[in-house]
């Protein structure tokens, strides 16, 4: 197939308070005037643009067991879970701009809500697998793994605003590529679930060929839902983040994974998270981040480096 087109559904939803850092709300809106719906209809894509969603602020939201704005972080991802579910509905591949990685939670929440189950690939630095109780920042940004997971629901207590949402992934439809910053906790998770990851020495060992390759053999083929954290990609192309850690995915290798899954064609929704515009040192970091967070966005739906054209294309005749 030379050129199958799509259909997606945008979903902004400017939402910091999964972590302690002021900006990451803004990434929305800088994605979308970085062109990002034009270039995606230019490419072919039937784009419905969702807006904003606007989140309730939770006025006494007071540490639970340790973890920070766990009644905001619930109420925002219920609204989320909705938002997507109903993008599915209406028959488009979800596009999820965040916003901090604690959104994860209602997103594929919603996803298979709307479509039953899903495969699920994390591109990140980080696990995100931090029970509540385990953590030691208290950022939910670093746990929606652990909610999500019916292996860990007894580790998970009941929480504030989250009473809305079950557990709907097994670990075995789980695959992490780009892992270099995991903490003790996290990896005890990993082990104990054998839930497969390519870490950075993976990718360095197999290369991303190979990572991909694997990485489609192992999950079923359900639909597949994308979580694209941008500090998975190297901090010296996208700086502008909150918890940047060094060592990460080349630009290349990081266009090749969306790439390759757009090829599989079940792509069925996309989180693009962690953009913090206000992280950036200088314009060109916030620059250089924001446009590889399009990229990366564009390749998940038929760019490709070799080129493109559209099927309706013929030459002007002399
Ligand atoms: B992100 C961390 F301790 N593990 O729990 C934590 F290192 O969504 C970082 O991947 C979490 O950016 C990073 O706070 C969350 C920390
Ligand atoms: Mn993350
Ligand atoms: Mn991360
Ligand atoms: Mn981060």
């Amino acid at each position: 197939k030379l050129s199958m087109l799509h259909s997606v559904g945008i979903i902004g939803a400017p939402f910091s308070k999964g972590q302690p850092k002021d900006g990451v709300e803004c990434a929305p809106n800088k994605l979308r005037a970085a062109g990002l719906l034009e270039r995606l209809q230019q490419q072919g894509c039937a784009v419905k643009d969702y807006g904003n969603l606007t989140f309730e602020n939770v006025a006494l939201d007071e540490p639970v067991k340790g973890s920070k704005s766990v009644r905001t972080v619930g109420s925002a991802n219920q609204r989320l879970s909705e938002a997507v579910k109903a993008v599915k509905r209406d028959g488009h591949t979800a596009v999820m701009l965040g916003g901090d990685h604690s959104l994860a939670i209602g997103s594929i929440h919603g996803h298979t809500a709307a479509v039953g189950p899903v495969s699920v690939v994390w591109v990140d630095a980080h696990a995100d697998i931090h029970t509540p109780l385990s953590s030691n920042t208290g950022n939910i940004h670093g746990q929606p793994m652990s909610y999500l997971l019916y292996e860990l629901q007894s580790k998970v207590p009941p929480l504030p605003n989250f009473s809305w949402m079950k557990p709907c992934l097994s670990s075995r439809d789980l695959v992490y590529i780009g892992l270099r910053d995991v903490d003790p906790e996290e990896h005890y998770i990993m082990k104990l679930l054998t839930v497969k990851a390519f870490s950075m020495t993976q990718v360095d060992q197999l290369g991303v060929a190979r990572v991909m390759e694997e990485t489609c053999d192992y999950l079923s083929k359900k639909p597949i839902h994308l979580s694209y954290d941008i500090d998975a990609i190297d901090p010296s192309v996208t700086p502008a983040t909150g918890t940047p850690a060094v060592g990460g995915l080349t630009y290349r290798e990081g266009i090749y994974i969306t790439e390759y899954l757009c090829q599989t064609g079940l792509l069925s929704a996309v989180d693009m998270v962690e953009v913090n515009p206000l992280r950036g040192r200088t314009e060109d970091d916030v620059h250089s981040t924001v446009s590889t967070a399009v990229d990366l966005l564009l390749g998940c739906f038929g760019r490709r480096r070799e080129g493109n054209h559209l099927p309706d294309y013929s030459l002007p005749e002399p």
